[in-house]
Parts: C-alpha cells; sequence; structure tokens
C-alpha cells in the first residue's frame, strides 16, 4: 500500500483507472525502475511480461538467481527460453544487464547467447556483465547434486545448477567474482583450494581442474567486452530518464528469507533484491508489478497448501503444459492460495499485477480460491504465511468456490469480450489481494494480453 500511496493511490484501493497517473496506466514507469516480480513459486509468466514491456525499455537487468530460471517468450510462434539473459534481449533496442546478485555460470551464458543468436536475435554489443556477479563453477554444481543426495527423501528438488553452493561461496567468503577472472594466477590458486576443499566434505569426484584452468582462461577473455561496474552505468541510466525493466527469477515463495525455508532457492527474490542485486537505492524503484498465475504451480519439494493431488491438479498440469523450462520436471499444480499472495504483496509491495494463464481455466464448472488456512488442532484462523513448516502442515485450507466459464477466451483481445464469470473471477482476486491487476494472460503470445480497465 505504501508503494500505493506513493503514486496518489488510497490504502484502501478501489480499483478506478482515474485514480492512477498516466505513467503507472502505461507498462513502464518514467520515473524510476519498472520490476516485474514472481508472486507465487515461480513460472507465472514473467519472461512474457518483460518481453512485451521490454519493447519500450531502453536496460533489462536481471538481479538475481542464475540458470536455475526459465523464462519462455513465444513471438511470431517462435519459442525463446532464456535462464541466464534477461528476457528483453529479443528486442533490438534494448541493453541487458546480468547484475552483481546473479550468479553466473559462464558455459551456460556463452552457450545460451550462441542459441539466441542462431535464432537471428543479434546480441553482440548488448549484454553487461556486472565485474561484482559471482562465478558458478561446474563442481557447485556437482555439490549441488551431491546435497540433494545426502538431504535423501528431504531433498529440495533443486534444478541442480550450482544455485546453493554458489551462493554459499559468495556467504562464506571464498566464492570467485567476475573481476577476479583478470587476476589468472589468483584465480587459478583459489579455484583448485575451492575443489580440494569440497572434494575434502564430500570425497573424491571426478574433476579436471587442469582443463577448468584452461577453459576459464578463455572464457575470461571472451567475456571481457562485456564486463563493467554496473552500477554506475545504472545510475546513470536512471538519472537520464532512460526506462530501466527489471526481471525477477523464481518467486516470492522461493525466497531465501520469505520463502517455505529451507524448500527455496538460495537468494532474495523479493524486492529487496532488486537493490541488492543491482546496486540501485530503493528510492529509485518506481512501479513493482507482481506476475499472479491464475492458479499455483511449485516444481521441486516443500509444502503447498492447495495442491490439487486428483483429477483437477492433473487437468491444470496438462491444459497449462506445466513443465520445467529448466529440468523438464511435471510442475505440482493447485488453486490459487490468498494467503500466500497476500505474503508476497506485504513483501513486494505490488503497485499492480498481471494475471496470467487465465485461459487455463475454460473447461473447469467451478474454480476454487483458497482464502485462509485453519490450523486443525486449536482451530486457530492463519490469515497470514506461518513460518514453522510443521505447524502448516496442520492447516486445512478454506476455500470459496467461484462458476467457471466454460468458454474459449483465448482468442479474446479485449476485457469487454470476457465472459461474466472470466471477470468476476478477476475482480474477485483483485478485491482479495487489494491490488489493481493491470493486464490477464489469456495466452503465451505477445498479444495475448488484456489490458483491464
Ligand atoms: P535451486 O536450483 O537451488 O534454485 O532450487 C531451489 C528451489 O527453487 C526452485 N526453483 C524453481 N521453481 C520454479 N521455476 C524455476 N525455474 C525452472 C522453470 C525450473 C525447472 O522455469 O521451470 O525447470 O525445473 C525454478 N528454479 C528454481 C526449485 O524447484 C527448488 O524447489
Ligand atoms: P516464468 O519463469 O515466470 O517466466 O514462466 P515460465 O516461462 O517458466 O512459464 C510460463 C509458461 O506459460 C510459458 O510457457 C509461457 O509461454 C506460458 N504463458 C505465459 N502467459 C500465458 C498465458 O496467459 N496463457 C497461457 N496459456 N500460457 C502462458
Ligand atoms: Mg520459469
Amino acid at each position: 500500500h505504501s508503494v500505493l500511496a506513493r503514486f496518489g493511490c488510497p490504502a484502501n484501493f478501489h480499483h478506478s483507472s482515474s485514480t492512477f497517473p498516466t505513467f503507472i496506466m502505461s507498462g513502464l514507469c518514467t520515473n524510476g525502475a519498472t520490476v516485474v516480480l514472481g508472486a507465487q513459486w515461480g513460472d507465472e509468466g514473467k519472461g512474457k511480461l518483460v518481453d512485451v514491456l521490454a519493447q519500450d525499455a531502453d536496460v533489462v537487468a536481471r538481479c538475481q538467481g542464475g540458470n536455475n530460471a526459465g523464462h519462455t517468450i513465444v513471438v511470431d510462434g517462435k519459442k525463446f527460453d532464456f535462464h541466464m539473459l534477461p528476457s528483453g534481449l529479443i528486442n533490438p533496442k534494448c541493453v541487458s544487464v546480468i547484475g552483481n546478485g546473479v550468479v553466473v555460470h559462464l558455459p551456460s551464458l556463452f552457450q545460451e547467447l550462441e542459441t539466441t543468436e542462431s535464432k537471428g536475435i543479434s546480441c553482440a554489443g548488448r549484454l553487461l556483465v556486472s565485474d561484482r556477479a559471482h562465478l558458478v563453477f561446474d563442481v557447485h554444481q556437482v555439490v549441488d547434486g551431491l546435497r540433494e543426495m545426502e538431504r535423501g527423501g528431504s531433498n529440495i528438488g533443486t534444478t541442480r545448477r550450482g544455485i546453493g553452493p554458489a551462493y554459499s561461496s559468495k556467504a562464506s567468503r571464498s566464492g570467485l567474482r567476475v573481476h577476479h577472472l583478470y587476476h589468472p594466477e589468483a584465480f587459478e590458486e583459489a579455484m583448485r583450494k575451492f575443489v580440494a576443499n569440497r572434494k575434502k566434505r564430500y570425497g573424491e569426484f571426478a574433476y579436471d581442474v587442469d582443463a577448468e584452468v584452461k577453459r576459464y582462461r578463455e572464457f575470461a577473455a571472451k567475456l571481457k567486452p562485456m564486463v563493467v561496474d554496473t552500477i554506475p552505468y545504472l545510475n546513470q541510466a536512471l538519472n537520464d530518464k532512460k526506462r530501466v525493466l527489471v526481471e525477477g527469477a523464481n518467486a516470492a515463495m522461493l525466497d531465501i528469507d520469505f520463502g517455505t525455508y529451507p524448500y527455496v532457492t538460495s537468494s532474495n527474490t523479493t524486492v529487496g533484491g532488486v537493490c541488492t542485486g543491482l546496486g540501485i537505492a530503493p528510492t529509485r524503484l518506481g512501479k513493482v508489478i507482481g506476475v499472479v498465475k491464475a492458479y499455483t504451480t511449485r516444481v521441486g519439494g516443500g509444502p503447498f497448501p492447495t495442491e490439487q493431488l486428483n483429477a483437477v491438479g492433473e487437468h491444470l498440469q496438462t491444459v497449462g503444459a506445466e513443465f520445467g523450462v529448466t529440468t523438464g520436471r511435471k510442475r505440482r499444480c493447485g488453486w490459487l492460495d490468498m494467503v500466500v499472495l497476500r505474503h508476497s504483496h506485504a513483501l513486494n509491495g505490488y503497485t499492480c499485477t498481471n494475471l496470467t494463464k487465465l485461459d487455463v481455466l475454460d473447461q473447469l464448472p467451478e474454480i476454487k480460491i483458497g482464502v485462509r488456512y485453519r490450523h486443525t488442532k486449536s482451530g486457530q484462523i492463519v490469515d497470514h504465511f506461518p513460518a514453522d513448516l510443521d505447524f502448516l502442515a496442520e492447516c486445512d485450507v478454506e476455500y470459496e468456490t467461484l462458476p467457471g466459464w466454460m468458454t474459449d477466451i483465448s482468442k479474446v483481445r479485449h476485457w469487454n469480450d470476457l465472459p461474466k464469470n472470466a471477470q468476476t473471477y478477476v475482480r474477485r482476486i483483485e478485491q482479495l489481494m487489494g491490488v489493481p491487476i493491470e493486464w490477464v494472460g489469456v495466452g503465451a503470445g505477445r498479444d495475448a494480453l488484456l489490458t483491464v480497465p
């Protein structure tokens, strides 16, 4: 609400387009960065919105995560999936920035650049990488797998991209950053020491350090033209009133502090991570857009209160084509959860949201929204997302049921043409969450995005 208040919106929000200044109604903010964040457990469709908004952006920046992310974009029927690269790269005018908060696996970065170029997108001179970003090595990925094995049945279900181990190296102050690449002797020594230490901890594993050292000398040369101090770069861009778009990876419920710990990723996926991951101040953020899927999905282990382990869940998984973009894993599916969304809004202070994949609900006669939890033993109503997962496991979800619309909406391009029941579902979410929904997604393509009046 404080963000809304800053733009002249009342705290007890009532939807009315006249309440919003014009720059809020247009996609991008001209007075500060526009931030796109996942509001649930990821895969809400952030990539698609970033691609649409990036058509007017000067700069698109990633602030956290690594190549665990999987952001899909469909342009004229052609599919792109981004992992390390910002989804704005498809737009030829846009400069892409990988910020200091991102953990970078260089082999994957170069591979992804090659794939993107082969699809006809010229990336030369349009990608900048922070000299402060930490590196993910193959050894981090090996350790990711070993740690998962050690956890046995309660494993996290990571993407095994080395994300946790790389952020652990960063926090334990033994990590290597991009600028270290340009001190080859010290770099080699640190890498050898790191691998030896990991072997001491996890036992012997195959790892050709000599080949790795050689490979990183080549990567260093290739990366050199892209390396910059992104702090002055981004701050100057904002001073110059350039349109800066920030693309969050993963989502609020996977945040290391605020998510379902320990079933989370290892970065701050909420709005604080934007500032620490880019080196820009909170006062530089103009608009924070939450991307909300019209139902809920989660990939990997961990609690999921509104999960539907039944025909409804299977229907959402199949119709929504819910497979991990990075690992190909089936995503778990369930109803929308307002406890999660209110938690997410409290953390991120959304200016507005984009409700996505409404079309996936087309064939359901009834649609449920989880509105609160109830602790079964004590009867206590729980309307804030609890920290204690054992307590959460003792809670049931209370639902509200709305009628479905049983109509194909994937070709609809105007709000007024949506069936009444679809409009009612959208408005009810808006009301329960207390944030205006600015767009509704009815398909994967750029044009399948309706503006909500
Ligand atoms: P990690 O690899 O250490 O970050 O995994 C920790 C948890 O975070 C989850 N996670 C994700 N959840 C949804 N989408 C993600 N990206 C891919 C996608 C996932 C995929 O877009 O589909 O392909 O499987 C993503 N990345 C990390 C992860 O499942 C763990 O629960
Ligand atoms: P991200 O990680 O948040 O960028 O989302 P993903 O790309 O992992 O997953 C979202 C999937 O839904 C992608 O395959 C998108 O192409 C697709 N998608 C995005 N918006 C819509 C929508 O409104 N309707 C449908 N049917 N698909 C969508
Ligand atoms: Mg994804």
